[in-house]
């Protein structure tokens, strides 16, 4: 039998690593640096602006080796460019994945179905961005004749959390006159409170979505546009205040939105990998074109680089490949996201959909149930404010976390000493998860025999630091594509199709179905479990 159709967990190189993993579990990042002076300078590597300091890992160069043949017998490598040309490697939906394409500069070519869909990319580019001018120039009128002043994106899932995490990120970039707002939620909370102190005479909305039917974005809508018509009084006001970004151009038009107002894009981009497709354009009327070009470079940087580097170098796959050492080997269930960037406030938010709705799967792509672990929890917040609240758990709790500590050299807003502390405080942070404090030290200074055991930091706890320049929109698209590759990285290795999600779909049905049950006025004849059938009584008689 060959490696590649053996089971992952038979596959010499996964064996090699259990047996590497059963000698070097144990061994300390303090005994690991005091062994080596230039251990730093080995555990790291750069590229396309990104310092990427892997040396505080429970990892040997050994290790390292071993991950990186897992991804060469997992055949990552053509993996990588089956997806950069257009391969259908989304299997359980026929489609290629070329979100990459979206950010390939205009000369590039990438054939899908006999078509370079190149262009086609850079036509929709400059859709937007006339679009984008217009109305951050005020030349785009609203039916009453008045320039808008509010922007208010609609969509859900993947056409909001990229655009949201977007507009917080780069809101230094932005166009201060216009205000954005983003409603995803079927709540209806999300809409009141986005509109509550906006006139539908200044209000732009940007109805996102890829199929133009999902329920919380045409529930939302259809709110939007009976609170504008409410105001304006005139059916053809809808020509002015909502465009739409879809790939259904029969739906945009049945909704009443000029196709002319309509941003398109392609089947082979997903949903949480489309903030770089028309789906950004509420980022690109906030930080405008030129500024949005400059994100799409800084995320086709990292794709080169990730398509031409040795694993050794390359940072997305060591990201992934690490990753996968702490999920699948020491049976870690989390990464804490932690970035030193108030900015970058919504940034875990958005990795989570793009690596949970990913790798969250049982099976592989042929179908079987894997023996490993895939795709870890996603969760963090900005530092330094989870030190205030979470960072007890990692440092001195009883599970293994693995930490992506993002900062940045240069402040966006330097005011006084804030960014030498706050960078103070990152660097500390990496510091003490891995070195950690011993009982002899607290000996030392002093401290009370009983007191020592709550003061002792065993250390050992595994982070990456990732220094960059500073956060614009280059070095933002470049992170953007460093986690997406990482992503993909470990997908291929697991054997799972990082790009269906078939496992929203089964709520999606029952809600469906409970819906009418809760709004008929007579008593409905309920056939579920006694549970739900109870909640549902209860909601009908209290509501
Ligand atoms: C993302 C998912 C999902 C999707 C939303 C919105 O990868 O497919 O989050 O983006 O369900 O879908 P529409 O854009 O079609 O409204």
């Amino acid at each position: 039998m060959n490696d590649e159709i053996k089971p992952l967990t038979e596959t010499a190189e996964w064996k090699a690593l259990k047996t590497h993993y059963a000698k070097i579990k144990d061994l300390h990042l303090r005994d690991l640096f005091a062994q080596d002076p230039k251990r730093a300078e080995k555990f790291t590597a750069e590229a396309a602006g990104v310092y990427f300091d892997y040396s505080k890992h429970r990892v040997t160069a050994t290790t390292v080796n071993l991950l990186c043949d897992l991804a060469e017998a997992s055949g990552l490598r053509e993996k990588i460019e089956d997806m950069f040309t257009g391969e259908r490697i989304n299997l359980t939906e026929d489609r290629a994945v070329l979100h990459t394409a979206l950010r390939a500069p205009k000369n590039a070519t990438v054939v899908v179905d006999g078509e370079n869909v190149v262009p086609r990319v850079h036509e929709v580019l400059e859709k937007m961005e006339q679009f984008a001018e217009k109305v951050r120039s005020g030349e785009w009128k609203g039916h009453t004749g008045k320039p808008i002043k509010n922007i208010v994106n609609i969509g859900i899932g993947g056409s909001d959390l990229g655009p949201v995490m977007a507009y917080e990120a780069l809101k230094d970039y932005s166009q201060r006159s216009l205000t954005f707002r983003f409603v995803s939620n079927i709540d209806g909370t999300d809409f009141a409170e986005a509109v509550h102190d906006l006139h539908p005479e200044e209000t732009l909305f940007i109805v996102a979505s890829k199929t133009f039917t999902t329920l919380e974005t045409m529930t939302n809508a259809g709110t939007a546009r009976d609170w504008a018509l409410k105001a304006l009084k005139d059916e053809a006001a809808v020509a002015k205040h909502f465009v739409a970004v879809s790939t259904n151009a029969a739906k945009v038009s049945g909704f009443g939105i000029d196709t002319a107002n309509m941003f398109g894009f392609w089947d082979w981009v997903g949903g949480r990998y489309s903030m770089f497709s028309a789906i950004g354009l509420s980022t690109m009327i906030a930080i405008g074109p030129k500024h949005f070009r400059e994100m799409l470079a800084g995320a086709h940087e990292m794709d080169e680089h990730y398509r031409n580097a040795p694993f050794e170098e390359n940072l997305p796959a060591l990201m992934g490949l690490l990753g996968l050492w702490y999920n699948d080997f020491f049976g870690a269930q989390t990464v804490a996201v932690l970035p030193y960037e108030q900015y970058l406030r919504r940034f875990p938010a958005y990795l989570q959909q793009l690596t949970m709705e990913s790798n969250g799967k049982r099976v592989t792509l042929d179908g079987h149930p894997v023996d490993y672990q895939t795709g870890p929890i996603y969760w963090g917040e900005p530092g330094t404010n989870g030190q205030h609240s979470f960072y007890q758990l990692i440092h001195q709790g009883t599970k293994l976390i693995p930490c992506d500590f993002i900062a940045f050299c240069r402040p966006r807003r330097r005011l006084g000493r804030h960014h030498d502390l706050l960078m103070a405080n990152v660097f500390a942070q990496a510091e003490a998860l891995a070195f950690g404090k011993t009982a002899e030290e607290l000996g030392k200074e002093g401290v009370k025999d009983w007191l020592v055991p709550h003061k002792t930091f065993e250390g050992n706890r595994p982070s990456t630091t990732m220094l960059l320049e500073e956060l614009n929109p280059k070095s933002l698209g470049r992170l953007v594509a460093l986690y997406e590759h990482s992503v993909f990285t470990q997908g291929m290795i697991w054997r799972i199709g990082p790009f269906d999600q078939w496992g929203v779909e089964l709520g999606k049905v029952l809600a469906g179905r409970i819906a009418p049950e809760l709004e008929s006025p007579a008593e409905p004849q309920l056939k579920h479990d006694s549970s739900t059938n109870a909640l549902i009584r209860r909601y009908r008689a209290g509501r």
